[in-house]
């Protein structure tokens, strides 16, 4: 084979999703990234070596893998997918309704006993005994990917039960077993008390505990929050109902929680595919980037910024005036806090632009001022990526930063959590987290915000 024609080395990344919000939005995420490129997402297959080597130049086997052939030239296409949940009722329902995409069938899914975690120590309990110990993890990353693995994309909702607390003791897991070499990317889900259907106290208790174990084991760690999705799902209605989704592919008699999030969990689906193509189609930058790009910051959580939130053009023109018909939305909601006020504070910005044609010195100074306008950020800190637009597909720009104005939300959720440990504490400690774990844990996240 020559060099021209040998398909370019998987660096694969394996998407580990945690709970009925985790899976949600990882299978959402999926479909979309398979739609983008023009496959069909309930039967993506490659057809010919002209194909073959088409779809590589845009996944670079990153995300997916091949499965065992149809017929002579037909390639179908597997995610690198593992759902995870004590309830196997989500990912059940997601590998039913999508047969020919996990084609691995339960290889792509482990589960516990059944019957959601009350709480989060009870999470991480039961995610020791009942996945840790009794499956060999370490063989289903094999199976889903021969190749080493490079690194885990782990979506999950912070004030659930299961999701977070197997998330983070998963986090924990690849730590603790892969030499200290793969890169774990969260993004976790911060629900909108008063409207999702959490309970104050021990969902903030939930969200400081993910928190720390973030802060220890994420390297990169994307936040969003239901508010904040919530908002632009209504704002953006009529063009996310024309947006295909795992949704409508459903069985229509089923009860399905999914309905509700249905336009938000394709927000934050079209947000993951920006941040995915960045380490799948672009050669100089690598997933293990993101943890070099944060090192050093704090906090080292990032929210994203979606330019449009719902993509139309592929065009830099475009995608930048999108800006000015407001079709672009931020997915984290400051609670009041103004981000541009923070001026002087050392926050970072990453700019994956994926956009057709040439991406201009005037165009990125166009954007570098926008940005700054709104985040304030000193011009040595903002970096930019140029991922490749192929085909038919849409553009947009994803901007991924950390600013100290996360603080106000995350260190009220912090005094939630404080003020009703007491209340729960037999709970919890009864499932080995004991009352110095979680101040210790309540200190980290409060000083890490601070
Ligand atoms: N955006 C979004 N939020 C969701 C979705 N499903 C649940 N949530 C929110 O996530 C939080 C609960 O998390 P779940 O994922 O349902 O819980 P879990 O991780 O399965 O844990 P258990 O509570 O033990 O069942 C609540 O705030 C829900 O409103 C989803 O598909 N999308
Ligand atoms: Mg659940």
């Amino acid at each position: 084979m020559t060099l021209e024609r040998a398909p370019l080395a998987p660096n694969p990344v394996i998407c580990a999703a945690f709970g009925h919000c985790g899976i949600g939005i990882g299978a959402e995420a999926y479909r979309w990234i398979l739609t983008d490129v023009g496959a069909d997402p309930r039967r993506p297959v490659l057809k010919g070596e002209k194909e073959q080597i088409h779809v590589l130049r845009r996944y670079g086997g990153t995300v997916l893998r091949f499965g065992v052939p149809y017929k002579k030239d037909e390639l179908p296409l597997v995610p690198r997918a593992l759902l995870i949940d004590l309830d196997p009722r989500a990912a059940n329902l997601i590998l039913q309704s999508y047969p020919e995409l996990f084609a691995m069938k339960d290889k792509h899914a482990l589960y516990g006993m059944g019957g959601a975690a009350r709480n989060w120590a009870e999470g991480r309990s039961r995610f020791r005994n009942e996945i840790e110990t009794k499956y060999d993890v370490q063989r289903r990353f094999e199976e889903l990917s021969p190749e080493p693995v490079r690194g885990f994309s782990i979506p999950f909702a912070m004030g659930g039960g299961t999701g977070g607390a197997f998330a983070s003791a998963f986090m924990e897991h690849v730590k603790n077993t892969g030499g200290g070499t793969q890169v774990i990317a969260t993004i976790g889900v911060i629900p909108e008390f008063g409207w999702d259907p959490v309970i104050l106290g021990p969902a903030s208790i939930s969200i400081v505990m993910n928190l720390d174990y973030q802060i220890k084991y994420a390297d990169m760690p994307i936040l969003i929050d239901n508010k904040a999705l919530r908002n632009l799902a209504a704002r953006f209605g009529n063009d996310l109902s024309k947006r295909s989704s795992i949704v409508d592919e459903l069985p229509e008699e089923l009860e399905i929680g999914w309905r509700d999030y249905r336009n938000m969990n394709l927000i934050a689906a079209h947000m993951i595919s920006l941040f995915v193509a960045s380490f799948t189609r672009e050669t100089e930058w690598d997933m293990s980037n993101y943890r070099t790009w944060l090192a050093s910051s704090k906090p080292r959580f990032v929210y994203p910024w979606l330019i449009p939130v719902v993509p139309k053009e592929s065009d830099i023109e475009g995608i930048l005036n999108s800006l000015s018909e407001a079709r672009d939305g931020v997915l984290f909601d400051f609670e009041g806090e103004e981000p541009s006020r923070m001026v002087g504070e050392k926050s970072s910005c990453c700019v994956l632009v994926k956009a057709r044609g040439k991406f201009e010195h005037e165009h990125r100074e166009r954007l570098r001022k926008i940005i700054k306008e709104r985040f304030p950020t000193e011009d040595k800190r903002i970096i930019f990526i140029r991922i490749p637009c192929l085909g038919g597909e849409p553009g947009g720009i994803l901007v991924l930063m950390n600013n100290k104005a996360m603080g106000s939300k995350i260190l009220s959720i912090a005094k939630e959590a404080e003020d009703a440990w007491d209340g729960y504490k037999a709970e919890y400690e009864r499932w080995g987290l004991k009352q110095e774990e979680f101040k210790q844990s309540l200190i980290n996240v409060v000083n890490h915000f601070s």
